[in-house]
């Protein structure tokens, strides 16, 4: 094999660049279409169906609504929901104003929360009454708006969607004006704000779903199974942003279960499924599977996570009329980096285990960590990736900025992968400190952070442990001096003040926490000993 040199090697999609549209706000770009299906079904919610008129008409309306609760251009919304109507009008009533959508998990704790609204001081949360509880109004919230009959203090969302449409004021936007703010704990650290503009969301769409060839091809047509979680970047873009650009149903799951999902899929003859590797698992290892009719799904889109290729297998042999294939997104990237090329209109041939092709308009290179230097082809790296789509930067947070975008524009990702002879991307680990738990994000340092809060632990780790449904699985190495220190009390404390998916599965009592000379963590040697201990 060639040795690696100073030469700049840079790889491109199979798919020819295109002038993208510019300028174009992200909530006129998703319903640009409009004129021509106002009529078309939307959103299907339960037994409710909204049509693209209505979806437009009620998110102008949430537009004025919260515009006559306080929320002024720049302002952050918190949008704290789960799959719903009701987040996409939030979301797009947000992009309307000029202010910005930041969300989270609603099954945050509520310290968790409070660490999002210390960091972006929202204006205004939509919620569930009976989330209400965990939000400390100590953080500047002016309201609280609740799908549901409104909490004490709070404001009815259907009071706010009656608001007369024409009293949105008109607000001077520009393209490189903030609209979502997801949080994401990107290389290292805890969970920082990711500010995403229109600018890099409409382009990111628009890598996707423009040109002769678009790279995701979805219609009018097409119904899209909404069942991922919208508050995570995979859904909020591929699902609400793609699949409202294209036109197409989107089928709101709010919350899994799996006959459910089944049924949902066979009545509504879902033709397009996002999902994580876990969610794949519970379909291949169900029986009820084969009661059901899947054979209107036309492709099914994995990302997130790593998809192993016996689970893509398995799934396509369920599925022999789909395309089963990856997209690989991060947060920070804007979010999409590459695309499976099955998923384009004119399909162009794909490799089991690839995550596709770089985007188009887009570069992306791979680097050897340690010197900087870009690799050729089939060298494994570092994953980095530069355009128009990728994040403006961490909120409030220069340093964590510069620290993942550097002075050339190139947003490195963390991940470890290689680009093959036919510029397919194939991703073999993770350099970063990442954890992820069925797709969710678990940040070591966040968990660490905790762990050193507790009065008897003097140092602490945590690290992923591999497993075959939920992906990793975060696993604690502590030190304390307190000999009835037990495993379950450090459990138990973690428990209690975390979601359920970053509780810690193993805790190990250790002399020392293996560390750099410069302090830093030497994770490697204990993701070692995790695997050794697993072998005894
Ligand atoms: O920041 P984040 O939580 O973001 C995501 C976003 C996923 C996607 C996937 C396809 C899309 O089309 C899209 O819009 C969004 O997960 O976590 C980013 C990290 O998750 C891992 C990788 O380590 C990223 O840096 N990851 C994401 N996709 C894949 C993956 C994948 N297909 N295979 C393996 N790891």
């Amino acid at each position: 094999m060639a040795r690696p040199t100073a030469t700049a090697h840079i790889f491109k999609s199979k798919l020819p660049d295109i002038p993208l549209p510019n300028n174009v706000l992200l909530h006129t770009y998703c319903f640009q279409k409009l004129p021509e299906i106002a009529h078309r079904p939307c959103l299907i919610a339960g037994d409710r169906t909204y049509s693209y008129a209505e979806t437009h008409l009620l998110s102008r309306k949430v537009a004025a609504g919260m515009s006559k609760l306080g929320v002024r251009k720049g302002d952050v919304v918190m949008i704290l929901l789960p799959n719903s109507p009701e987040f996409i009008f939030s979301f797009m009533a947000v992009s309307m104003l000029g202010a910005v959508a930041t969300s989270a998990n609603p099954f945050y704790t509520a310290a968790e929360i409070s660490k999002y609204l210390a960091a972006c001081k929202p204006t205004l949360a939509v919620t569930e009454a009976a989330t209400v509880h965990k939000l400390d109004m100590g953080w500047g919230l002016k309201a609280v708006v609740t799908v549901e009959e409104p909490a004490e203090n709070c404001v009815r969302f259907w009071d706010v969607a009656a608001a007369d449409e024409k009293e949105a004021p008109a607000v001077e936007i520009f393209w490189e004006d903030a609209v979502a703010l997801p949080f994401s704990s990107g290389t290292t650290g805890v969970a920082k704000g990711v500010v995403l503009t229109h600018k890099s969301l409409m382009t990111s769409v628009a890598q996707m779903m423009e040109g002769e060839n678009p790279n995701l091809y979805m219609t009018e047509e097409d119904v899209i199974l909404c069942v991922l979680p919208l508050f995570h970047i995979f859904a909020m873009h591929c699902v609400m942003m793609c699949g409202l650009r294209a036109g197409s149903a989107i089928l709101l799951i709010p919350q899994f279960e799996i006959r459910a999902l089944l049924e949902a899929i066979e009545r509504h003859r879902v033709t397009v499924a996002m999902v994580v590797p876990p969610l794949i698992i519970a379909l291949t290892k169900n029986p009820a599977l084969h009661h059901y009719d899947l054979t209107s799904i036309r492709f099914v889109m994995s990302g997130a996570a790593p998809l192993g290729l016996q689970l893509q297998e398995a799934l396509a042999n369920i599925l022999p009329n789909a395309i089963v294939g990856q997209g690989y997104g991060m947060t920070e990237s804007g979010p999409v980096l590459s695309m499976c090329l099955g998923f384009a209109k004119k399909p162009l041939p794909t490799k089991v285990g690839s995550c596709g092709t770089v985007v188009r308009n887009a570069e992306l290179k791979v680097i050897e960590p340690q010197t900087g230097f870009s690799l050729p082809r089939n060298h494994p790296g570092e994953i980095c990736v530069r355009g128009p789509q990728i994040m403006k930067g961490y909120l409030n947070n220069p340093q964590a900025t510069a620290a993942m975008i550097d002075a050339h524009g190139w947003l490195h990702t963390g991940d470890i992968g290689y680009v093959d002879d036919d510029d397919h991307i194939f991703l073999v680990e993770r350099l970063k400190e990442l954890i992820k738990f069925k797709g969710f994000q678990v940040p070591p340092a966040e968990l660490e952070d905790l762990l050193m809060s507790h009065p008897s632990i003097a140092d602490a780790a945590v690290v992923p442990q591999k497993d075959d449904v939920a992906g990793e699985l975060p696993v604690a190495f502590v030190v304390s001096f307190d000999l009835t220190l037990t495993e379950e009390a450090v459990k138990d404390f973690i428990a209690k003040q975390v979601v359920f998916y970053k509780r810690l599965h193993k805790v190990h009592f250790v002399h020392a926490i293996p560390k750099s000379i410069t302090g830093k963590i030497l994770r490697k040697d204990l993701v070692a000993k995790i695997a050794s201990i697993a072998e005894r």
